[in-house]
């Protein structure tokens, strides 16, 4: 599926598709809880004109979840949330709130090394975009794209070079189609291969 030899980016994008899940399963932290419980470990604060809400998970008396609000003379809107999910005080996950209350974008940091590694995109609460960054720079080795939610295709930066080299593109059902392979180096795939026999 991945078609680079490098190991380290393959581990990275495994523990995305892994993360990813124990953040939806932490999605509920913020949400679902109840404000007696939400109060219990940690301080309710005031930032300026920005509302801060702390949320103890482990019970270390640390709080771990955090909610961001924009206040206004109409009341608090939800901007963010973050998450220290290794319990190590350093922020790991970020989710950002449009006006509307829509997904606006997530922030990941996948081997907890305070470096943000994938970034996820939405639009009309869909996701549009996912790009995975081994160094967390701006260069992305993995872009993921969509189209009303559904993966279209994914292009793979495989020297890290910043430019992609390899396209894979998927149909309707998810299932990989067809390859795509840049050997001028003019970021136009030039080489294509068709992988999938339709009936
Ligand atoms: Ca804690
Ligand atoms: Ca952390
Ligand atoms: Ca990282
Ligand atoms: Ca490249």
């Amino acid at each position: 599926m991945i078609p680079s030899k490098d190991n380290s980016l393959n581990a990275v994008v495994s523990l995305a598709l892994r993360c990813t899940c124990g953040a939806s399963l932490l999605m509920g932290c913020g949400g679902g809880m109840q404000p007696d419980e939400a109060t219990k470990g940690g301080a309710v604060q005031l930032v300026a004109k920005e509302d801060r809400e702390g949320f103890d998970i482990n019970q270390d008396a640390k709080n771990d979840v955090w909610r961001y609000f924009e206040v206004t003379r109409e009341g608090r809107r939800l901007k963010r949330k973050t998450f220290d999910f290794n319990f190590d005080g350093r922020v790991d996950y970020i989710r950002e709130y449009g006006d509307k209350g829509q997904l606006k974008s997530d922030l990941m940091d996948m081997d907890f090394d305070g470096t943000f590694d994938v970034k996820s995109i939405f639009q009309e609460d869909l996701l549009a975009r996912q790009e995975v960054s081994l160094k967390g720079d701006e260069n992305p080795e993995v872009m993921k794209l969509y189209r009303a939610g559904q993966l279209k295709h994914i292009r793979y930066d495989r020297d890290s070079d910043g430019n992609f080299e390899y396209w894979e593109y998927f149909n309707k059902e998810g299932e990989l189609e067809s390859t795509g392979l840049d050997t001028d180096g003019d970021g136009v795939p030039d080489q294509r291969k068709q992988e999938k026999v339709n009936d």
